[in-house]
């Protein structure tokens, strides 16, 4: 057999890893784990590719990060609530309209899009917490094509997200509660005034697009995390709250008295039904129900102590909360929780709302550990869940309720992510833990430290950390995926009927009427048509430039200098860019995007004609 040229240094860097790895082993790893990344499965040669599409939440940076599991190469950042010079994303008028009003956004939990409970590769929806809204990303192109909102009565939708079994609904839940519809009451009203809300955001199949359906009124309490029913809980939603206490200050003494707050139950189908039967009321243009006046809508569950995570396992059957101060994780079986709810097994009701009583619905307590937060599950009923207080993942197994096994992970995990973790069948193999705090684990870049994501293999009896990158802020939450299952464009289809592209230099034109300058313009290695744009001081300019190469990889930028614009056109794609001269004298404009050997030929000059 003859190895390629690659293949030398690969097998060079193998060997190295080894030995490398058994110094680590030798001198001592500060963890039973530590020290077999570079002979482990982790490692993917050049030219070859992942197995898995990690999307991974970009919080506060308002983007979502594409990552390659195993080796934890970041292959995109995917703008969705923050403008993107890398990818023009913010400048063009379609991008420009989607962001609105707002520069940022702090994206928490992505949720794929599902057919019978399996990742179907379709889109990916996220939320946006600080400005209420719901963005879907199609995985055709890895490009936001919605952005909805901001919703009105939710604030900070912190409690999603995620899609119902067949994508029927994007549901997302309030952080905090504030008086509805927007209006004004001082916190003294707190407890009457103020309210939750669940915004249910209908899917189009089709399109993959939302829109506002209807929406629950819940009492003034914090709801923290979501997951869906699946399989025979397929109806269902859950709900983590904390403060229940309804403080309104000093939440970290006052939100933390209660010994349990709630798991909230939801079900949807009734839900809908209520809309379907006119029971609701309108508030701020979106229908209302109160499941306090309609029944079989909601339940409420004690779940100890300052809730944080909820997480469904496969079958549908075990709900698992997690108690922020609780070193345990409560395990409820919904078919016990059907039987309470059939035969009014309640201990009472808050706020309007029957209380399930505990002991009939609580299944298990497991002993985890130190800060539990978040739970995936492999095949075989084995579930992960992450403590953050004691930086480390715990493996423990449905219906046996103990911990099997501990991985340290540096350091302080929030999620972890499984592959194929939120489906109804996931695939063990790996699991990413996506730690808070990366500390002394990379190159210092001074005082703002990125986050560290660890690999861990979860196919043996032991757990192995076997791979890490750095990421930057912040990975709350990520969905993995089977790499086959996303089939993305390479190009966009030659469309003559599209309005305003132009394929040939013969069609390329500008026109002028009264004081607005349009231009009909393409892209092709290595030059603009036009290479000319003569305008007047105080026109308005409207650019349609069409991208005619059609070969992939072969993206045009169109950046004017001086004029803040910056746009990305693809292989075949139109885009509109709109912007007042306003500043009369010459600019050049120039392809942002290295194209072919004569890139930096490829510019021409926009004339502002002083008045
Ligand atoms: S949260 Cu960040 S670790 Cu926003 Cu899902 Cu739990
Ligand atoms: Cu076109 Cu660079």
């Amino acid at each position: 057999m003859k190895l390629g040229k690659w293949y030398v240094p690969v097998a060079l860097g193998v060997i190295l890893g080894l030995v490398a790895g058994s110094i680590v082993s030798y001198i001592g790893p500060t963890s039973t784990t530590e020290g077999e990344q570079a002979v482990s499965g982790a490692f993917i040669p050049p030219g070859k590719k992942d197995e898995y599409y990690m999307f991974a939440s970009g919080g506060h940076s308002g983007q979502v990060y594409v990552i390659g599991v195993p080796s934890l190469r970041r292959i995109r950042t995917i703008p969705v609530f923050s403008r993107d010079s890398a990818t023009g994303y913010g400048w063009d008028e379609e991008s420009k309209k989607m962001l609105g009003e707002y520069t940022w956004g702090d994206v928490h939990h992505p949720a794929l899009s599902e057919t019978d409970g399996e990742y179907d590769g379709r889109f990916l929806y996220v939320n946006d917490n600080a400005n209420n809204r719901a963005a879907m990303i199609d995985l055709k192109t890895f490009t936001t094509k919605q952005i909805l909102g901001p919703i009105p009565n939710i604030m900070g939708p912190h409690s999603a997200a995620f899609v119902t079994p067949n994508t029927e609904y994007f549901m997302m839940a309030t952080r905090f509660s504030v008086p509805m519809g927007g209006k004004y009451a001082s916190l003294d009203k707190y407890s009457k005034e103020y309210h939750g809300a669940l915004s249910a955001q209908k899917i189009d199949q089709k399109t993959g697009k939302m829109k506002v359906a209807w929406q629950l009124k819940l009492p003034p309490w914090n709801y923290d995390l979501s997951d869906a029913g699946k399989k025979i809980s397929g109806d269902w939603a859950f709900f983590t709250t904390y403060n229940t206490e309804e403080a309104t200050e000093l939440l970290e003494i006052n939100a933390s008295a209660n010994e349990t707050d709630y798991l909230v139950a939801i079900n949807w189908k009734n839900a809908e039904k209520a809309v379907e039967d006119k029971k609701y009321e309108v508030i701020n243009g979106v229908k209302v129900v109160d499941p306090t006046k309609v029944k079989g809508i909601a339940y409420l569950i004690p779940l100890p102590k300052s809730p944080h995570g909820v997480d469904v396992s496969p079958d549908g059957r075990w709900i698992v909360g997690s108690g922020k101060l609780d070193p345990t994780v409560t395990v409820y079986d919904f078919k016990k929780f059907i039987k309470a709810i059939e035969e009014e097994d309640f201990s009472g009701t808050e706020k309007g709302l029957p209380i399930v009583n505990f002991e009939s619905v609580k299944e298990a307590s497991v002993k985890v550990g130190l800060g539990p937060l978040h739970t995936q599950f492999g095949p075989d009923g084995y579930a992960y869940t992450t403590l953050f207080v004691e930086s480390a993942v715990a493996k423990w197994k449905l219906g046996e309720w103990k911990v099997l096994d501990k991985a340290t992970v540096h350091y302080s995990p929030g999620h972890s992510s499984a592959a194929e973790g939120d489906t109804v069948s996931p695939d063990g193999k790996y699991l990413v833990a996506l730690n808070k705090l990366s500390k002394d684990r990379h190159l210092s870049v001074g005082p703002s430290h990125p986050e560290n994501m660890q690999l861990i293999d979860i196919s043996g009896d032991k757990m192995k950390v076997i791979n890490e990158a750095p990421i930057d802020p912040e990975p709350h939450y990520a969905q993995m995926v089977k790499a086959d299952k996303i089939k993305p464009i390479l190009k966009y289809e030659k469309d003559e009927k599209r309005p305003h592209s132009v394929w040939k230099k013969e069609d390329v034109r500008i026109e002028r009427k009264g004081n607005h300058v349009t231009v009909h313009g393409l892209a092709v290695r290595t030059r603009f048509y036009p290479d000319k744009i003569e305008v007047n001081e105080g026109d308005k300019v409207t650019i349609y430039l069409t991208n005619i190469d059609l070969d992939q990889d072969i993206t045009h930028g169109f950046a004017i200098n001086l004029y803040d614009i910056d746009v990305e056109v693809q292989p075949g794609e139109t885009k509109k860019i709109e912007f007042v001269a306003d500043k009369p004298g010459v600019y050049p404009f120039y392809c942002s995007n290295f194209c072919s050997a004569l890139h930096q030929e490829m510019q021409g000059y926009l004339l502002v004609k002083p008045k």
